[in-house]
């Protein structure tokens, strides 16, 4: 398959291994040898309960045709250096210098509000909740550029099902990492920290709502949101919150971060829509990462990003101008 190839470059600073990764990876190995060691001696192999690979390492994902685009994906460069990730600066190119230093072991996600079973998930539980799958995704930002995506995860559902939403469960809202001592970000004040963004409980129940651990084959790198984000394919960037630590349902519609920032321009909806403008600029067409040439014209955007066959339902009745 053509995305498995990775593009030939020289390594980017953020791809060259951090200390703690290093180390961390050198406990593995160890752990690893002497798992095998036990092993021989009849005793559990103790590498057995890291089952987390650290960030680089393969991550391999049965890959699901049924959920997945035919586009080509975008170059793995581009998708790990044009990134958005506020709490490490806001140029493109802020989360691949700075996100290394992001801390992401041990990582817990708490989950809680209007569940029968609320509870803190640490990394191994949530890997051991659903086989991993590789969907190849769009992700079209609200700034009108867009890339294909081949991610590693498996449906949030599966992960809501294992909590037992109590019939209140309206709305899910999802809390971003927040860690002052890594990420510059947190001292500006363009938007309220720590990022909140949310969906409505039917819509993050969705098949198509990922949560991904990993990309291309391998563990998700920092700037991208590791050590686990979501994908909402059919809805506007912003709403795929990074480096989650708790999922928390409602039955009130929460204020989203950007909804608190400028609720004119970022409404809880944000579902792609051609039709429906960002007051200060059109959303009809997107430009693709990686494609952009003189003679090449932008690409008309598809309604619910190309997943109204799947989605439309969902607002079925629903002024989407109105709920944008
Ligand atoms: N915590 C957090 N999550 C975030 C953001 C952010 O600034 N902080 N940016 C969002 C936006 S606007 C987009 S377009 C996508 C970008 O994801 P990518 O960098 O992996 O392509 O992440 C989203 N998730
Ligand atoms: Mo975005």
């Amino acid at each position: 398959m053509r995305f498995r190839v990775r593009p030939r470059h020289d390594p980017l600073p953020s791809e060259i291994t951090p200390l703690a990764v290093y180390q961390q990876r050198r406990q593995l190995l160890q752990a690893a040898l002497a798992g095998a060691a036990l092993g021989a001696a009849g005793l559990a192999p103790a590498a057995r309960a890291q089952p987390v690979p650290p960030v680089g390492q393969a991550l391999p994902g049965k890959p699901n045709p049924a959920f997945s685009v035919l586009d080509r994906p975008t170059s793995r460069r581009d998708i790990t250096t044009y990134n958005n990730f506020y709490e490490f600066g806001t140029d493109k190119g802020d989360p691949a210098r700075h996100a290394g230093r992001m801390e992401i072991r041990p990582w817990t996600v708490r989950i809680e509000g209007e569940v029968l079973k609320p509870r803190d998930f640490d990394l191994d539980d949530l890997l051991r909740l659903a086989p991993l799958e590789e969907r190849v995704y769009r992700l079209r930002c609200v700034e009108a550029w867009s890339m294909v995506i081949p991610w590693i995860g498996y449906p949030l559902n599966h992960l809501l099902r294992a909590v037992q939403p109590t019939g209140n469960a309206k709305y899910v809202t999802f809390e971003t990492a927040m860690q002052p001592e890594t990420m510059p970000g947190l001292r500006s004040r363009i938007i309220a920290w720590p990022y909140l963004e949310a969906l409505r409980l039917d819509e993050a129940q969705h098949p198509l709502t990922l949560l991904a651990f990993g990309l291309y084959g391998e563990v998700l790198p920092n700037q991208n949101g590791a050590p686990l984000r979501l994908v909402v394919p059919w809805k506007y960037g912003f709403k795929s919150g990074k480096s989650l630590v708790r999922i928390r349902l409602t039955e009130q519609q929460p204020v989203t971060s950007w909804m608190r920032a400028a609720s004119n321009e970022y409404g809880f909806y944000a579902n792609v829509n051609p039709d429906v403008d960002h007051p200060r600029w059109s959303q009809a067409t997107e430009r693709r990462i990686g494609e952009d040439g003189f003679f090449r014209p932008p690409r008309r955007t598809l309604m619910f990003n190309g997943y109204a066959d799947q989605v439309a339902s969902l607002y079925q009745g629903m002024d989407l101008r109105a709920n944008y």
